[in-house]
């Protein structure tokens, strides 16, 4: 499949590479709009939020329990942060790999696209 983020997941193009387990890939942005711009991804290819369904909603859970671990490693947990998923076309998704954006550092705006 030609998907940008499983490349990056499989390790055939590189990612700067901030969390792994063995569900989940979190790097950072490469366009970021905050001091943190994190992106999580589940490493099993979803094209966005609407393919997830109920028996595999799981993930969803689990990207944000990485997400909590990210922000407290990283030291935002505290004085917050954004997470953003954009899912089609109206919702501004240009990568088709289900991702989570997680803005920190910053007041966070709300960003139009
Ligand atoms: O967000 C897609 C995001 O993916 C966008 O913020 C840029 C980011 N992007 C694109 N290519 C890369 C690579 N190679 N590394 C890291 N980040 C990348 P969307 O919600 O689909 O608009």
């Amino acid at each position: 499949m030609d998907c940008l983020f499983c490349k990056i997941i499989a390790g055939e193009i590189p990612g700067d590479i901030v969390y792994e387990d063995d569900k989940v890939l979190a790097f950072n942005d490469i366009n970021p709009v905050a001091p943190y711009h994190i992106l999580v991804v589940p490493k099993k290819h979803y094209d966005s939020m609407i393919d997830i369904n109920e028996e595999d909603m799981d993930i969803i859970a689990h990207i944000h329990k990485v997400i909590n671990i990210i922000a407290k490693e990283k030291g935002f947990a505290e004085k917050g942060f954004r997470i953003i998923n954009n899912c089609g076309a109206d919702g501004g998704q240009e990568v088709k790999h289900i991702h989570f954006h997680v803005l920190a550092g910053k007041k966070i705006p709300m960003y139009e696209k």
